[in-house]
């Protein structure tokens, strides 16, 4: 048989072989995998359409980070909403697009897994046919909390993450995720409309040749960070790199967890916080990249690590291959103790 014509692994398929993650309730991956699948191809088909119908622009309203909303940010949460919401072992959905977390199925003894989300990411390339992506990371509800208390299911460090992924509605459509067992993508093929398996087991090289940080922000960010690229620059890694900051952090996770080297996000004067959320940016990129045998910090800890006190906190966010994390980190530690 041609390769061509061997039957490929959907990902319903592979998330099939990884419900021992979920001992209490088989099936139960599956589903919330599926409605998180369901809803991807809905926004992917927007999405790719978008110049055609109706969809570009903002709506006339903010968001609670005081962001204006675009027409895909809002059509991308309700779609995941709609999607999620029908699974009975869901009891929380939390959504940057959503002040409060969304209690569903009240009451139902199944509901013990909460689900986080960017339902769009990168919304100021939505505009211009540059990739954007979905973030999404899995909580199982703590011992002893209760609906009283919707909060308290996601408000919790991201090593107690059950499985996390990203869409990227790039050049193709492709699905990243981990369950705890490696991260393994699956490229959308269209004429079947499933996502299939195109990249198992990826592994993020220990060095790479691109750094990727929005470098017009140099004159307002920890100077560390302006010497650690400077250093880069200057071949203090042995070798000449390049820049790329395509501004989704889906796509520049994307490329860097393929091709190796960093990717960074520090505090700014404008966001002394960082710009990016813990919860369904950084704690999910953290999972994967890890996974793939990366490094996710905030120039100083482990981003899994990190316990949340607010659903929509910011955090600075670096992610990479070992040898430019070694490197940032060991400059960032200089300046600290000089
Ligand atoms: P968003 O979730 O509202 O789209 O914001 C997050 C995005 C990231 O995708 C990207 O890395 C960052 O904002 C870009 O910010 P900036 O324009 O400050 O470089
Ligand atoms: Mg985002």
């Amino acid at each position: 048989m041609k390769k061509e014509d061997t039957p490929m692994i959907t990902v319903q398929q592979h998330i099939h072989n990884e419900q021992h993650r979920f001992p209490d309730a088989s099936g139960t991956f599956s589903s919330i995998l599926s409605g998180i699948v369901i809803a991807s191809k809905v926004i992917q088909a927007k999405v790719r359409n978008a110049g055609l119908s109706d969809i570009l622009g903002s709506v006339d309203q903010v968001n609670v980070q005081g962001e204006v909303q675009q027409k895909l940010d809002v059509y991308a949460n309700d779609a995941l909403v709609h999607y999620l919401s029908v699974r009975e072992s869901i009891g929380v959905l939390a959504s940057e697009e959503n002040e409060e977390p969304i209690i569903v199925h009240q009451g139902s003894d199944g509901a013990k897994y909460a689900v986080v989300f960017d339902p769009l990411d990168g919304s100021s390339n939505i505009d211009l046919s540059i990739g954007v992506g979905t973030i999404f990371s899995i909580f199982r509800r703590p011992k002893g909390v209760t609906l009283d208390d919707p909060e308290d299911w996601v408000l919790q460090p991201g090593d107690q993450q059950v499985a996390a992924g990203y869409v990227l509605y790039g050049s193709s459509t492709i699905l990243v995720y981990t369950a705890g067992q490696g991260v393994h993508g699956f490229t959308l093929e269209p004429s079947v409309g499933a996502f299939m398996l195109s990249h198992p087991n990826i592994r993020i090289p220990d060095t790479g040749s691109y750094y990727s940080i929005n470098e017009a922000y140099r004159e307002i960010m920890p100077q560390p960070y302006v010497d650690f690229v400077d250093g880069i620059r200057a071949g203090s890694l042995g070798r000449t790199y390049s820049l790329r900051f395509i501004g989704s952090m889906v796509a520049d996770v994307h490329r860097t967890l393929l091709r190796g080297g960093i990717f960074m996000y520090p505090s700014t004067r404008d966001f002394p916080e960082g710009r990016l959320r813990l919860l369904y940016e950084a704690n999910p990129i953290a999972f994967i990249v890890e996974q793939a045998g990366g490094q996710a910090t905030d120039g100083h800890r482990r981003i899994m690590e990190i316990e949340p006190h607010a659903i929509h906190q910011r955090i600075p966010l670096m992610v990479g291959g070992k040898e430019e994390m070694d490197k940032l980190h060991a400059t960032v530690a200089a300046a600290s103790s000089s």
